[in-house]
């Protein structure tokens, strides 16, 4: 299978196309947009926005090219049956997971503030993967989906860097996945933790994965 070299640090990384897939995690209004999960949590939900117009570019060449998308969603049954309790007690009492908001329930799957925003809307065929924790292969069947399609090599992309993006990228790794993380395609609400979270994946050689940029992906996969 033809390889494509990726320009990226700690040097360029080369993967089979029909082998890579780009992951979008949780592109959702409930981070992205004020009256959501990451507002009541008390941050500057506008730190966020400048990801859509890269991710939108990147999902579009990655359509035209055939490479595979998932999308994953970080939320809740409406029952929060599979919300910990060490995960809803978190942030003011009247605000938490299932609290209503501006954007219904907040957190939870089915409500407005859950879907992914609709820049960044998932196509019919791209499977979308609910997840109840940060990483993306926690209780999910993301891992199978990859697998099935004999994925070895993740464009991860999507919010927040340090938290959710990161906790799939080591997951990932853990689980053999060359992980690529173009670092316009990610935000955080801390601008200083998005850039230590993206130094600590290319640190040591590489050791959780790649960073570049979506130009430099755009570049590659044509
Ligand atoms: C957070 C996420 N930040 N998707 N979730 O709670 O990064």
């Amino acid at each position: 299978m033809p390889l494509c070299t990726i320009e990226a640090e700690p040097e360029p990384v080369a993967v089979e196309l029909e082998r890579t897939a780009l992951v979008m995690i949780d592109l959702q209004r409930d981070f992205l947009e004020p009256g959501g999960f990451g507002e009541t949590l008390g941050n500057d939900v506008s730190r966020l926005s400048a990801v859509i117009e890269p991710c939108r570019r990147l999902l579009a060449a990655a359509r035209r090219t055939g490479l595979f998308v998932v999308h994953t969603r970080e939320g809740h049954r409406p029952d929060t049956s599979d919300a910990f309790r060490a995960k809803v007690e978190r942030g003011a009492p009247a605000l938490r997971i299932g609290a209503p908001g501006p954007m219904g329930r907040i957190l939870i799957r089915g409500e407005p503030g859950h879907a992914i925003v609709p820049e960044l809307a998932p196509e019919p065929g791209e499977p979308v993967v609910d997840k109840p924790g940060k990483g993306a292969f926690y209780a999910t069947d993301l891992e199978l989906i990859l697998r099935t399609r004999g994925i070895e090599a993740l464009i991860v992309c999507g919010v927040t860097t340090e938290v959710c993006v990161h906790t799939t990228v080591r997951e990932a790794n853990d689980r053999g996945y060359r992980c690529i993380v173009p670092a316009d395609c990610t935000a955080s609400y801390f601008p200083e933790f998005h850039e230590v979270a993206l130094r600590m994946i290319r640190a040591q050689g590489g050791i959780f994965g790649w960073t570049t940029s979506s130009d430099e992906v755009l570049a590659a996969i044509g």
